[in-house]
C-alpha cells in the first residue's frame, strides 16, 4: 500500500489538452496498483480558458484551477509540476517551476529549439544541487515491451549492434482539409511529425540501444503548405473553417539516418500522412548474434529473434504480459493486455520512486538535451540538401 503516514507528493498541471487528460488519468491511477513511497494530490490545474479549464478540472480530478499558471508555479503547497502545454512554453514553465523549488515532468519534446532545451537542461542541473529533480515525458520507455527491449539488449541477447530501423506512423494529417492545429504552427510547435512523433523514435533508439546519433542526415517535406483554419480543437484534429486558411509551417514528414556511438546505422522516418496507419510507433534492433522488433499498435508483444533458437525459426513473439514482465505484476492476469494510457502510470510510478528515492529519474532533461541536438542536425541537414551533419 501506498504509505498514508508521509507527506503526500503535492502536484499541479500546467494546459489540460490531450497530454493533460493522459497525464491526469495516469496521476490518478498510479497509486492506485503501484505501492508508491508518497500519495499523490492532484491539487491544480491551470490553463488559459476559464470554461474549458473548469470542466478539465471536474472531469480529471484536480481539487482547483487557476487561469494564471504563474501563481500555480509559486504555490507553497505544490511540490512538482507537471508540463503538458504546447512546446513554446516548456521552457518558461519548467523553469520558474525549478526555481521556485518544485519538483518538474515536462511533456516531449523537452522545447522547441536547442536553446531552449539547454537552458532548461541548465536549470535542472542547478536545481538537482537541491535536491529538486526534473524528469522529460518519453513515455514509450515505459510499455513493458520496450523496457524489455531494453533489458534483453543491456544482457546481451542479440549481441552487438549493427543496425537499427525506426518509423512513427501516422495518417491524420492525410487529408489536405484537415484544420491548423498549434501542432503545425512553428511558434507553438518547432516542428511538425520531427519534433512530435520524430523525437520518440530518436528516444526509443538510445534508449533501447544505450547508444548515442553522433550524426544525421536526412530530409524533410511540407506536402500541404496551407490549410483551413482551426474554428473548434477535437482530440488532435477539430473543426475547420470554411472560409479562412493558413499557412502550414512546419514539416510533414521527416526521414534521416545517422551513426550510433558504438559504430552502428540507424535509420528513421517520422510522417503524420501515411495513410492506414494510426499510431504506427515501430522499430527493429539488428545484433550479431540476433534481433529485436517492436509495434506500437501491437504493444502487448515483442518479436525476438535468436541465431542460437535455430537459424530457420524467424522472430518468436513473446507475449509481454507476465508478472515477471516489466510493471506488469501491478496490473492483470497473464495475457490481460495494457494499453496506451499504461506508459504514462509507469512513468509517475517511476518518477514518484526516483524523487523519494533522492535520484534522477529518467530521461533527465539531459537526455531531453540529446534527443533536441539531434532533431536539431536533422533540420540543419535537411536545410542543406541531407548534408551529413555531426551533432553539436
Ligand atoms: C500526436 O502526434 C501524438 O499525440 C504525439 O504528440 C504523442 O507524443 C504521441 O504519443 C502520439 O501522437
Amino acid at each position: 500500500m501506498t504509505d498514508a503516514a508521509r507527506p503526500p507528493l503535492r502536484v499541479a498541471m500546467i494546459g489540460h489538452g490531450f497530454m493533460g487528460a493522459a497525464h491526469s488519468h495516469a496521476w490518478r491511477t498510479a497509486q492506485r496498483f503501484f505501492d508508491l513511497p508518497r500519495r499523490i494530490e492532484m491539487v491544480a490545474v491551470a490553463g488559459r480558458n476559464p470554461e474549458t479549464l473548469r470542466e478539465a478540472a471536474d472531469r480529471y480530478g484536480w481539487s482547483e484551477c487557476d487561469t494564471d499558471w504563474r501563481r500555480v508555479v509559486e504555490r507553497d503547497d505544490i511540490d512538482l509540476v507537471d508540463v503538458v502545454t504546447p512546446g513554446s512554453a516548456h521552457m518558461e514553465v519548467a523553469v520558474a517551476a525549478l526555481d521556485a523549488g518544485k519538483h518538474v515532468l515536462c511533456e516531449k519534446p523537452l522545447a522547441n529549439t536547442l536553446a531552449e532545451a539547454g537552458a532548461m537542461a541548465e536549470a535542472a542541473a542547478k536545481a538537482r544541487e537541491r535536491g529538486v529533480f526534473a524528469m522529460v515525458g518519453f513515455t514509450y520507455r515505459r510499455v513493458p515491451a520496450v523496457r524489455l527491449a531494453r533489458e534483453l539488449v543491456e544482457s546481451g541477447e542479440i549481441g552487438r549492434i549493427r543496425q537499427t530501423r525506426a518509423v512513427y506512423l501516422q495518417d491524420w494529417l492525410s487529408d489536405e482539409n484537415a484544420p491548423l492545429t498549434w501542432r503545425l504552427d512553428r511558434s507553438a510547435a518547432g516542428s511538425g511529425a520531427l519534433g512530435d512523433i520524430g523525437a520518440h523514435i530518436v528516444d526509443a533508439i538510445q534508449y533501447v540501444t544505450g547508444q548515442e546519433l553522433t550524426g544525421v542526415s536526412g530530409m524533410t517535406r511540407t506536402f500541404v503548405t496551407e490549410r483551413p483554419m482551426l474554428e473548434e480543437s477535437v482530440g488532435l484534429s477539430g473543426r475547420a473553417s470554411e472560409s479562412r486558411r493558413g499557412p502550414v509551417t512546419v514539416d510533414d514528414a521527416a526521414v534521416f539516418f545517422g551513426t550510433l556511438s558504438g559504430g552502428g546505422l540507424a535509420t528513421f522516418e517520422a510522417t503524420r500522412m501515411a495513410p492506414g496507419r494510426k499510431n504506427a510507433l515501430r522499430f527493429e534492433i539488428s545484433g550479431t548474434t540476433g534481433a529485436l522488433a517492436f509495434d506500437l499498435e501491437d504493444l502487448n508483444t515483442l518479436q525476438v529473434f535468436s541465431f542460437a533458437d535455430g537459424n530457420t525459426a524467424g522472430f518468436r513473439r513473446v507475449l509481454v504480459t507476465e508478472p515477471e514482465h516489466p510493471y506488469v505484476a501491478a496490473w492483470w492476469p497473464p495475457g490481460h493486455m495494457l494499453g496506451y494510457e499504461h506508459g504514462f502510470t509507469h512513468q509517475v510510478r517511476d518518477l514518484v520512486a526516483a524523487i523519494d528515492a533522492g535520484e534522477q529519474p529518467r530521461p533527465s532533461f539531459e537526455e531531453g538535451l540529446q534527443v533536441q541536438r539531434v532533431l536539431e542536425a536533422v533540420e540543419r541537414s535537411a536545410a542543406a540538401d541531407a548534408r551529413w551533419t555531426p551533432l553539436t
